[in-house]
């Protein structure tokens, strides 16, 4: 049996009982999937994921790809390009794809579906595999002539990368340097060094497209300087796709990193050893947001990652608590003859248990309640409209599920890796890779710092707070029907308190950051606590869902559920009990602090710390 444990009966429970169901599988939107074809796909990834993708996991850590400088090149490991290729061969990427690029319009809800089993066995797997996600997004931005690359992408099945990252250019990726010169035949000349660019070499295709920014020459400074290229590694005939002339963007190392070892990490050269050829998206300057087109995804990515982790991390300790004998049970210590109990008999182990399920199996329903306004989005844009609501929350959400996701659930493996004692640091168990693999989830795609900022600042001041009050007003129509009766009657109560702490803590950083009006320097006060409220707003939301989740649970159980079921549905209410009444209350600490903050932090001397 390989490390990966995955967690089906809950990712349905989520996408066919608390969020779309049959409103959204099968429906006019997405007549193609409808809910026994999305169970069937999921049964087949499931056993894929447990089974071929998982198998190289370790493997590839241990024995990762080597950067040779005299080729420029990084192969990566047998076994690894086996569990690829199982992954490509089952053709369930096309469900990201439109129609019109050889795909089936399929619910996102059921990509992130898939995304939590291939990330959770192998994530690499599903980076290197991001290629229709980039195709798509050049064909929607490109011109007549670049969807034609779009399509080669897809077809080739050539891998695809997002560059922007450089040396002095890492959070501020307005700072790059990275030049473009256009040339007489309409082509640019693209010059400069990236870094930290996924996927940037490999051999599990002949052909890479990179998504280059880069700043036109005489552009001015900032992100609005920047332009988007399409720049291949190799030149191509675009209608056959023959592979032409090696193009001038070479990997020029590989990084040694902490975790995600086979997933390469290059530093990318572009026009040293002869001209990087490379073609503006569009033709227009506008390259910041759309490359943030791919970021979205990106970071949606980074979360649900994160949290697969962490759901394989629980699993894996939780079975281990099962078997492990060790001490007698508490109560009967006087008694040194008692018998030696399952640690899952032990208080303390129990509630670390609990603490990891609470927040997995809420993450995991953020994660899908993201997608399913990702779901109506996708819809109106294939019926050529545009669902602004939709957007605007998934907008709001995505800074909950990358920053909020990847912190807690770093936070919540340890907890995994603690549950094991001593056997948990071992390499014969996954938990120490999981934790070395996740770490990067709280890094890129924009550090959780940047994730609190973009929150506070970009999705609820600069969206004058639509997105946040409809979250608002649904947590007030849940909260309204009382739902899940006696049995959840206190969570709910925790969970109005808990919403007031928030919006008090709202309301403080609001205060704060007007005072930045007539004093620029007290935008500190406020940007000490942004991350911290993303964390406040992540523990509410994410409570609201286990009690959604709950009260649908306790309905059911009223119903008469069946023996197996019983188990199912008895924890998500102990776990909704035990989030709301064990997480939920240290958010009025949370207020005190954020409405204590000054500016003393800022005032001290640099030599003081
Ligand atoms: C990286 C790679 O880390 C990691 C791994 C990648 C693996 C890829 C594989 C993917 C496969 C995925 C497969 C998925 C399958 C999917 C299935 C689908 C269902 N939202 O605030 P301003 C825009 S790469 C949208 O002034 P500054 C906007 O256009 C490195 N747009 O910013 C805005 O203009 P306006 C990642 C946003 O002060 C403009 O930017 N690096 C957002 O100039 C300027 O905004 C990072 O992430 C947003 N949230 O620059 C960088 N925010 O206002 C992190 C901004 O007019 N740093 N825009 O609308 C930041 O994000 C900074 O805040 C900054 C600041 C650069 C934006």
């Amino acid at each position: 049996m390989g490390h990966y444990k995955a967690n089906l009966r809950d990712i349905e429970f989520n996408l066919f009982d608390v969020f779309g169901g049959s409103e959204t599988f099968g429906s006019a939107d997405y007549p193609e999937v409808d809910v026994d074809t999305a169970r069937d796909v999921l049964a087949q990834m499931e056993r894929l994921a447990v089974n071929e993708l998982a198998e190289s996991f370790s493997e590839s850590d241990r024995n990762p790809p080597v950067f040779d400088p005299a080729t420029s090149t990084a192969p990566l490991p047998e076994s690894f390009k086996r569990s690829y290729k199982a992954y490509m061969d089952t053709e369930f990427w096309r469900l990201a794809l439109p129609e019109a690029m050889g795909g089936t319009a399929a619910p996102p809800s059921l990509i992130w579906a898939i995304g939590e089993l291939v990330l959770g066995s192998n994530p690499a797997i599903w980076m290197y595999g991001g290629t229709p996600q980039f195709a798509r997004i050049i064909a929607e931005n490109g011109t007549e002539e670049q969807r034609k690359v779009a399509h080669r992408m897809v077809e080739n099945g050539w891998g695809a990368t997002m560059v922007l990252t450089e040396p002095d250019a890492g959070s501020d990726v307005g700072a790059g340097r990275t030049k473009a010169v256009r040339q007489e035949d309409g082509s640019w000349h693209v010059t400069g060094v990236k870094r930290f660019i996924t996927s940037a070499e490999h051999d599990l295709s002949d052909n890479i497209i990179h998504l280059v920014l880069a700043r036109p020459e005489g552009h001015g400074p900032g992100t609005k300087g920047l332009s988007l290229f399409i720049v291949p590694k190799y030149e191509f005939d675009w209608d056959s796709g023959e592979l032409g002339a090696r193009n001038g963007a070479y990997a020029t190392n590989v990084e040694h990193k902490m975790g995600l070892k086979v997933s390469n990490t290059c530093e990318l050269t572009f026009g040293e050893k002869h001209p990087a050829r490379g073609w503006l998206v569009g033709e227009v300057h506008d390259g910041i947001a759309q490359m943030f087109q791919v970021i979205e995804m990106a970071r949606m990515m980074v979360g649900t990652k994160a949290i697969a982790t962490l759901s394989t991390g629980y699993l894996n300790a939780l079975e281990y608590a099962k078997n492990r004998v060790q001490g007698a049970d508490l109560a009967q210590s006087a008694d040194k003859g008692a018998p030696r109990v399952t640690i899952t008999h032990h208080a303390d182990v129990r509630r670390e248990l609990m603490q990891q399920k609470a927040y997995v199996e809420g993450m995991r329903a953020l994660v899908f309640y993201t997608a399913s306004w990702q779901d109506r989005a996708w819809a109106a844009r294939n019926r050529g409209e545009r669902d602004e609501l939709a957007e605007r929350v998934n907008d709001f959400l995505l800074p909950v599920v990358k920053g909020y996701g990847s912190e807690r659930s770093y936070e919540q493996l340890a907890r995994s890796l603690q549950t094991l004692g001593g056997s948990g640091f071992l390499q014969d168990y996954p938990i120490e890779q999981y934790i070395r693999d996740a770490k990067i989830d709280t890094l890129y795609e924009g550090t959780t710092a940047i994730q609190g900022l973009d929150f506070f600042f970009r999705k609820i001041v600069k969206d004058q707070g639509q997105a946040l009050t409809h979250m608002k007003n649904e947590i007030d129509e849940f909260l309204a029907t009382e739902p899940g009766g006696e049995v959840l009657a206190a969570a709910r109560l925790q969970l109005v308190t808990a919403r007031s702490e928030v919006e008090a803590i709202l309301n403080t950083l609001y205060t704060q950051a007007a005072k930045a009006w007539e004093d620029p320097r007290q935008i500190h006060v406020a940007a000490q606590s942004t991350t911290t409220f993303l964390y406040a707003a992540g523990d509410l939301i994410v409570s609201w869902l286990l009690l959604r989740q709950a009260a649908l649970a306790q309905e059911r159980l009223a119903g008469g559920a069946s023996d197996k079921d019983v188990d199912f549905y008895s924890g998500k209410i102990a776990a909704a009990k035990w989030f709301a009444g064990n997480v939920l209350p240290h958010l009025a600490t949370t207020r005190t602090i954020v409405e204590a903050t000054d500016l003393s932090l800022m005032d001290l001397d640099e030599a003081a710390f």
